[in-house]
């Protein structure tokens, strides 16, 4: 424990952070040993025997004293005060460990304490900081008095460091314009000493400033002296937290981290950079700088949300990325808003900027299928030699939507990902950047619920740098209209990130905090903020008019000099460079530009595929194609079912107590594998586990999915005696399987599921799937589905096999546990309602090629079984969307047999009848098409009614892409059978908008489709178990009389 070296009289100022610093009344004194006898209470759990002595000697010194023996005992012992009865607490607890471990003073105190010393005479001041002080002090004076007031100062010291540190950035210069503050508080807090008359507060006066005082071991400005004058202190610590550098970090509780910080900003002269660093930082400004010109020069009135205003920006990322190179890193994966992002990818990523520039021209063509993006969402991949450390790096710019910062989520689950198959668990190798817009990073929900991501075993990406472009505005409005916290950066407190806030005008200053963020990332990976504050030249893009909203910011921004300006008269005047030199610099890269330019107007086309973020190396053809159209069977062998089975039911781990209830679920799965039939958890293990088998890597996260929300998974079983003694079955299955990851999450659907997807972005030999708790719940991360899942390869040509497990079914559940809002993701699909596809050999695979993304509802254990399977046979990668059941779980009759998983079966996209409907196919009098848990009830109630023969019950279990020749083979099969859809959702909500118009093409719009289910309603279920009984009945009503639709033709 650090904190034990200090002094027992050091512990005032530093504890406290004392305002009284001039010792406490009689009556204080008395609280102070009452908090003391409770600390020590607390301190003494562990050693009752010490606890008696203690309190007896607190009672009999403090408590129990006179007001007049009290008051003594305080000037002999100031640092027995109410605050400081926490720290005091702990002293005791680690002398009570080892005497030797805590400072001598303490050591002398608590065996004098413990030996019956009267109050005031335990403590013994120790003689190292006795020295230097009392020569200061009035040889006149009574050595009582002198002592007090040496104390006094050197606590008052103390206090005035601690201050700083911890209140230094309110009072820093960060605003280049001189008109805001970052912290919206135009107050400097008053114990930091912006001017003399605030030394009074410390019971300083100015000519204290010439007197020297030994510096707490809690600050490093000292340099190795270990005293100095005060005025030399105060200079020092505005040197080191009141310049153009804000340090927020006080709030961490990690002594080891603090002092880590410290030394990075308080060491004298540690912020110098040499004049190659220099000249370097002026080159990525020119670049920065002459990039956004050089665009407004050849296309004025395009949107491009340049970077002017920050363009500290770039030489902020490179410092970045060169020190993290420097320090192991070479694979960096970034994601960031609209602002400076073409900057970002020319002179960070290295983008071929005739590719860049050639996004301006209005006439290029696409020329792969989608829709494609806009140019500043566009992602990135490249590797390259980083020339700083003359290393290789991979950068990785993630594509994103406009919907700021919803890649935060999707950046760390790649990040993930990369470092899980590049054999990096603790990130050494693989990092991520974040870039943020103020406004954004304050408002957007999403920023917090990634950064508790941060620090989660199965979701850490070892540390994350957040970038800052805190231009202090967004769009139009105002910093104090956008946010309730002093920072924009408040969110990141959260999970005790430092937070490094920086004057955007001062290049060097920058250079030094992104260093210093890298390497507190490479030492704690842990995650940081970087927060520039600059501010925005022009208009929230380059055609909007600032002056409209911001009229007396934009008239100090008009006069504002660029920073590359400043910067370069600053290096002209200390001799780094000449103008000749800088001008050197600029026509050089002015050539470059103009040289892309010209290759750029070359370009006819645009190809999409030369932005991919991940791109997946030897899966597709050269030409990004799939290598076939054909899916293997998804079927496995009996052994290996078996072999699954077993271990599925059993327990793989030595001594291990495993509940009765778990023993006992085993027992039935041991039960129904002997039968070899399989229910629905069973098909998931069966599914997951072969796939791990033939070596695909299976992750499956979401809230609680280790037991399952409704505990039938099981996949973690937890001994019942020994804490946090768990096992995985599913990771004992063969020596040479794939690994299994499978983890409970945080409750968050936005950045759990935003995870995943990045996670899944990766590699396509993977099989990532997210769970939502039930199918309700996923709207919470609507963004992601609606702006990622649904069109990411529209958009970006990036494939993603992500699986979303829905929980849905109408089970009286009420309005917020019953719908996965199947309609919602139908509605999404891309396939032509009024379009009968061409029934091609392949079509089976080519309308899955073609689709945004496959929806099914499986009825059977088995065919949930092949629609995970088949994600990953298949020879490229789609969303997949499985409304999944709930009450089936447990349902008798879902259980499939081995012999609808053995080799030759597959995923059937449709289930027809077979029952004696299917025998005599010409007198069935209606078809009912149904999906999922309803088909169950539907067989009850046919077979009570006695209508076996009369309706025929068939089950879509693909509903899209829509399964066009089942459906037109299984409504042949009945020529006299009126078509009815039947679902048990709401008419307006389920699955009845989207397969009616599908079924009226397939059937050449020959029929009706009528409709069985619940009416319209807003709310997706009701809250009442009766109505929803009763409207179960009605609906089964309609659905089984069969002179239902007479009325309606
Ligand atoms: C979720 C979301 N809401 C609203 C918008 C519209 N919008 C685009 S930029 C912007 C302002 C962003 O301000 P800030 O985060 O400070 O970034 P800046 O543009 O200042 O760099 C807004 C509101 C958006 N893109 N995303
Ligand atoms: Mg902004």
């Amino acid at each position: 424990m650090q904190s034990a070296n200090w002094t027992a009289c050091s512990l005032v100022g530093s504890q406290s952070q004392n305002r009284n610093l001039k010792g406490l009344p009689p009556q204080s004194c008395s609280f102070a040993m009452q908090r003391i006898f409770q600390a020590a209470c607390r301190a003494s759990l562990l050693h009752p025997a010490a606890q008696r002595q203690w309190l007896l000697q607190c009672v009999k010194r403090g408590v129990a004293g006179s007001s007049a023996r009290r008051g003594t005992a305080l000037a002999q012992e100031p640092f027995l005060n109410g605050e400081s009865a926490n720290y005091v607490e702990e002293m005791y607890a680690t002398w009570l460990e080892n005497p030797k471990s805590v400072h001598r003073s303490w050591d002398v105190y608590f065996r004098n304490t413990m030996a019956g010393a009267a109050p005031g005479e335990a403590y013994i001041r120790p003689p190292s900081l006795s020295h230097s002080l009392s020569t200061e002090l009035s040889p006149s004076l009574s050595p009582g008095v002198r002592d007090t007031k040496m104390v006094e100062e050197h606590l008052a010291v103390q206090s005035l460091v601690r201050a700083y540190q911890i209140r230094g950035h309110n009072a820093a210069k960060l605003d280049p314009l001189g008109i805001m503050d970052a912290d919206l508080c135009s107050h400097a807090p008053t114990d930091i000493v912006t001017s003399p008359d605030k030394l009074g507060f410390y019971g300083f006066t100015e000519k204290s400033l010439d007197q020297t005082f030994r510096l707490p071991t809690t600050t490093f400005i000292g340099g190795g002296k270990p005293e100095l004058p005060l005025r030399e202190i105060v200079h020092r610590l505005e040197d080191a937290y009141c310049q153009h550098i804000g340090v927020e970090f006080m709030f961490i509780n990690d002594l080891e981290q603090c002092q880590w910080i410290r030394q990075k900003f308080e060491t004298p002269g540690i912020m110098a950079i040499s004049t190659d660093d220099k000249r370097t930082l002026l080159a990525r400004l020119v670049r920065s700088t002459r990039f956004e010109e050089f665009l407004a020069r050849k296309w004025a009135s395009e949107k491009r949300f340049g970077v002017e205003g920050c363009e500290v920006l770039i030489p902020a990322l490179k410092t970045i990325i060169d020190q993290s190179s420097e320090l192991g890193v070479d694979y960096v994966i970034m994601g960031m808003p609209h602002r400076g992002r073409l900057n970002v990818l020319a002179n960070v990523i290295r983008k071929d900027l005739e590719q860049i520039f050639c996004q301006f021209d209005s006439k290029l063509e696409a020329a792969d299928e989608g829709s494609g993006d806009v140019k500043y969402h566009l992602g990135m991949y490249h590797e390259r030699r980083n020339r700083a450390t003359e290393r290789d790096i991979t950068l990785s710019l993630v594509a994103n939507p406009s919907h700021l910062e919803a890649v935060d989520p999707v950046v760390q689950g790649k990040t993930k990902a990369e470092q899980f198959y590049r054999g990096d668990p603790d990130g050494h190798r693989v990092m991520s950047i974040l870039m943020h817009g103020d406004a954004a990073f304050s408002g957007q929900g999403i920023v917090y619920e990634t950064f508790h991501l941060s620090d989660l075993p199965s979701y850490t990406t070892h540390g994350t740098i957040h970038v800052v472009v805190n231009n202090q505005i967004g769009f139009t409005t105002d910093p104090r209209s956008s946010r309730s916290s002093p920072y924009c950066t408040d969110v990141a407190r959260v999970v005790n990130a430092p937070i490094f806030h920086v004057n955007g005008d001062d290049p060097e200053a920058v250079l030094h905090v992104c260093r210093v963020a890298a390497q507190w990332r490479h030492d704690f990976h842990k995650d940081v903020v970087v927060d520039l504050v600059c501010y925005r030249k022009n208009g929230h893009n380059e055609i909007d008019e600032p002056m409209f909203t911001q009229p007396l910011m934009y008239k100090k921004i008009s006069k504002q000099p660029l920073v590359l300006e400043k910067y370069l008269q600053y290096l002209i005047n200390t001799g780094v460079v000449t103008q000749e030199e800088y001008e050197e610099e600029i026509s050089k890269y002015g050539k470059i530009c103009e040289e892309a330019y010209v290759r750029s107007k070359d370009e006819k086309i645009m190809h999409i595929k030369h932005w991919l973020d991940s791109p997946w190396p030897g899966f597709f053809t050269l030409d990004g194609r799939p290598k076939s159209m054909s899916c293997p069977p998804t079927g496995v062998s009996e052994d290996v079912l078996a072999h699954i089975g077993n271990v599925a039911s059993s327990v793989p781990a030595p001594d291990f107590t495993a509940h009765s209830g778990i023993e006992r679920m085993l027992r039935g799965r041991r039960n129904m594998i002997s039968k070899r039939s399989v229910d629905w958890a069973l098909a998931e293990y069966m599914a997951i586990g072969s796939l791990l088998r033939e070596g695909t890597h299976v992750r499956l996260s979401g809230q609680d999915v280790e037991r399952g929300t409704f505990s039938h998974r099981h996949h973690v079983l937890h001994d019942q005696n020994v804490d946090k003694k768990t096992v995985v079955p599913m990771n004992h299955l063969w020596p040479n399987q794939a690994p299994y990851t499978v983890c409970n999450s945080s409750l968050s659907e936005f950045g759990v599921l935003g995870f995943e997807l990045g996670y899944a972005m990766a590699s396509p030999n993977a099989l990532i799937c997210w769970e939502a708790q039930f199918g309700d719940f996923h709207n919470t991360a609507q963004c992601i589905i609606d702006q990622f899942i649904s069109c990411g390869q529209a958009k970006w040509v990036r494939q993603n096999g992500i699986v979303l497990l829905l929980p849905h079914g109408m089970e009286g559940m009420g309005p917020e546990h019953s719908s996965a809002r199947p309609e919602r993701f139908l509605q999404m699909c891309n396939d032509d309602p009024d379009l009968l596809p061409t029934l091609t050999d392949d079509f089976e695979v080519s309308q899955l090629y073609d689709c945004n993304w496959l929806v099914v509802n499986c009825s059977t254990p088995a065919n949930f079984f092949h629609s995970l399977r088949r994600q990953i046979m298949l020879p490229f990668r789609k969303p997949l969307i499985v409304f999944t059941p709930k009450s089936l779980l447990r349902h008798p009759d879902a259980r499939s047999s081995f012999d609808e998983m053995l080799p030759g079966t597959d995923f059937r996209r449709v289930i027809p009848e077979s029952g004696p409907a299917g025998e005599a196919p010409e007198g069935v009098k209606r078809l009912l098409m149904c999906t999922g848990k309803v088909y169950y009830e539907l067989v009850k109630e046919r077979a009570t009614r006695g209508l076996d023969k009369d309706i025929a019950i068939c089950r879509i279990e693909q509903i899209s892409p829509f399964p066009h020749d089942l459906v037109i083979e299984e409504c042949a099969r009945f020529p006299s059978a009126e078509l009815v859809w039947c679902q048990e959702e709401h008419k307006n909500q389920g699955y009845y908008d989207y397969v009616k118009p599908r079924i009226r093409t397939a059937t050449c719009r020959k029929k009706p489709v009528w409709y069985a289910g619940r009416g319209p309603q807003p709310a997706p279920a009701t809250g009442n178990k009766a109505m929803h009984l009763a409207e179960s009945r009605r609906f089964f009503d309609t659905a089984m009389i069969l002179n239902s639709f007479e009325q309606s033709e």
